[in-house]
């Protein structure tokens, strides 16, 4: 096959490039590890910040986002048995919505797949890259079910396979700086079968570990808590679960719903970022370049926000000739990067203080909430970053 993208991975980074690639003309074919059934399920992120939303709806993607989305302009601390609300929507003039991750997938699939007969190949293995500092590199794989391999010539790559992809592997060590931090901390990541129990989100800071409510369907909520990491799920029993969660978001008159744990998973926070984020002919977009532990909802927005750069910046220099923006990819999208880097690792510390083991650090992370509860021009900064107006 001849094209003039090959985008390897079909999560909000790549089907984003893929859509408006295809919208303006670009043609290119994506691969895909999983199947159609299975990406279009699988639950991961639900935040969407409003700048990304309008950038989606400007270019025909979030029809269906528009009509079924909650909106969110106000969360909560709780601590010490009291709530603590900010609303951010009224400091910034901005609001989340809240969509789960998959249902974008399915909007985006449809309308690449079937809207626009995009070519997309599902189940993809053994993805690899190949002369990407040359003028035609390629992508081989080996499809699943005739166990044949296959050749894509193109111009360009798209990486964008996630955190745990291959693109990324084909930049040498030398030619890029991987940095990254690891917090230290667990997160028990569930899906709970039960409707939310707050209005927004919840974030309870305790002496036993912090604990996160956040909507996303009428019927189902996500929660987290904090735990040691690498703890195994099954550690987590149905009545531990909920003794925690009731004990860390504990505030009287403001009960937690209780329902069926339908999924449980222990993420290990840790953050990195590859720079720069383009070698040769490959350009990487979304988790393959840049993971942001989930404590302010980033990861999906920055793929979005990649995906975007990405898409116009191919479209400059395969219809135009102008390659001043693929040029400048990887520094457009990094600014953002690493303003949602620093906030998450403030806002992580914040969040986590209670438990330092180092009575300094714990102090400071009061101090720091306290700051943001009593000053509005701090929580207005605060919420600049939490929404992502930059
Ligand atoms: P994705 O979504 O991981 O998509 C990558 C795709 O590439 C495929 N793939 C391959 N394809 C071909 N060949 C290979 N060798 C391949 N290897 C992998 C994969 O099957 C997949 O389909 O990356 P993308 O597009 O960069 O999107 C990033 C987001 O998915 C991620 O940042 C968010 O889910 C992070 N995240 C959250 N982000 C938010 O903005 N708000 C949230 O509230 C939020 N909550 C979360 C999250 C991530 C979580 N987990 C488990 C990772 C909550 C959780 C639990």
């Amino acid at each position: 096959t001849r094209t003039q993208v090959a985008v390897i991975g079909a999560g909000p980074a790549g089907l984003t490039t893929a859509n408006l690639l295809r919208q303006r003309g670009v043609d290119c074919v994506v691969l895909e590890a999983q199947s159609r059934e299975f990406i279009e399920q699988r639950p991961r992120a639900g935040f969407l910040e409003e700048w990304a939303v309008r950038e989606l709806e400007r270019r025909g993607l979030a029809g269906r986002l528009l009509q079924q989305a909650g909106q969110h302009g106000a969360f909560e601390f709780r601590f010490a048995a009291r709530r603590h609300t900010v609303r951010y929507a009224e400091l910034t003039g901005h609001h989340h919505f809240v969509y789960p991750q998959q249902e974008l997938v399915t909007d985006l699939v449809a309308a690449y797949a079937d809207g626009s007969a995009g070519d997309i190949r599902f189940g993809v293995r053994d993805v690899r890259l190949h002369d990407l500092t040359g003028d035609s590199p390629s992508v081989t794989y080996t499809d699943p079910h005739t166990g044949q391999s296959h050749r894509v010539e193109c111009a360009y790559i798209a990486g964008c396979d996630g955190a745990r992809g291959v693109s990324r592997r084909h930049i040498p060590a030398h030619e890029s700086v991987f940095a990254s931090h690891d917090y230290g901390i667990g997160w028990l990541a569930l899906l709970v079968e039960a409707p939310p129990s707050a209005d927004g989100v919840v974030f309870g800071i305790h002496p036993r570990g912090f604990a996160a409510h956040m909507a996303r369907t009428p019927q189902i909520t996500r929660f987290y808590l904090q735990c040691p990491p690498g703890d195994d799920p099954a550690n987590w029993s149905h009545e531990r679960v909920w003794q925690e969660l009731h004990t860390r978001l504990a505030v009287p008159g403001a009960p937690i719903t209780e329902g069926r744990i339908v999924e449980r998973q222990v993420l290990d926070m840790h953050n990195y970022v590859v720079e720069p984020m383009s070698y040769g002919r490959l350009h990487l977009a979304g988790d393959s370049a840049h993971l942001v532990a989930p404590i302010g909802a980033k990861g999906m927005n920055l793929a979005l926000h990649d995906a975007f750069l990405l898409s116009a910046a191919l479209t400059a220099q395969l219809r135009h000739g102008d390659g001043a923006r693929l040029a400048g990819y990887s520094a457009d999208c990094l600014r953002r990067v690493w303003q949602y880097q620093e906030f998450s690792q403030w806002f992580a510390d914040v969040l986590h203080g209670a438990t330092h083991a180092d009575p300094f650090h714990a102090r400071m992370a009061e101090a720091r909430l306290q700051r943001l509860l009593s000053s509005p021009a701090a929580a207005t900064a605060f919420c600049e970053l939490y929404i992502g107006k930059l």
